[in-house]
């Protein structure tokens, strides 16, 4: 992949078929070189209505030379490799990854493509990704179009039993080089 300007990343991991805790750390390997901070790896209900089993999510912050679309495309690797099928929208997968919001030089990159739409247009409803992005960054922000709010704000603003269904069990193995 071509060299770009810096960007910073905020991904949303998620499994809940076969080994979740194994298809997450492929995730966080993959992003080694790029990570700035990694959640701990929580248990989610189903957000979404389709009736499936409980997810593993994790939140990751990553720093580096790639557009948007490379992150995606990062992303879209990962989900090939876990033998990720697309059936049911919202229903089971090996591996999910998602970008929930980039930033270059601090500002950040708003998109309406349907491929990649920025910041994620359900990221300020989903528990599962607001949690664990708060605990990596506890003053994070997100764009919204209702204005830029506190991710801790956006929690708050959700239903108690959503947010309370969202608990850490694991700390996936640390991957960072010395
Ligand atoms: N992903 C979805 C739909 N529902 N629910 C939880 N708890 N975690 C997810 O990662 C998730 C979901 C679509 O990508
Ligand atoms: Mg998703
Ligand atoms: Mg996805």
């Amino acid at each position: 992949m071509t060299a770009g300007p810096t960007t910073r990343a905020v991904l949303s991991a998620g499994s809940n078929v076969g080994d979740r805790l194994a298809h997450l750390t492929t995730v966080v390997r993959r992003f080694a070189d790029e990570l700035v901070a990694v959640s701990r790896v929580y248990a989610t209900p189903p957000w979404g209505g389709v009736d499936q089993d409980d997810f593993y999510n994790v939140t990751l912050l990553v720093e580096g030379p790639h557009t948007p679309d490379e992150w995606l495309s990062i992303g879209a690797e990962l989900e090939q490799a876990a033998d990720r099928t697309r059936e049911v929208r919202w229903g089971p997968r090996t591996l999910d990854v998602d970008v929930i919001t980039v930033s270059m030089a601090g500002t950040v990159v708003l998109s309406d493509d349907l491929r990649l739409q920025l910041p994620h247009p359900r990221a300020a409803q989903r528990a599962f990704v607001l949690v664990p992005w708060a605990e990596i960054d506890p003053e994070a922000t997100l764009w919204t179009p209702d204005g830029v709010r506190p991710v801790t704000e956006l929690i708050a603003a959700l239903a108690p039993e959503e947010v309370a269904g969202v608990v850490p069990v694991a700390d996936l193995p640390a991957v960072r080089s010395a």
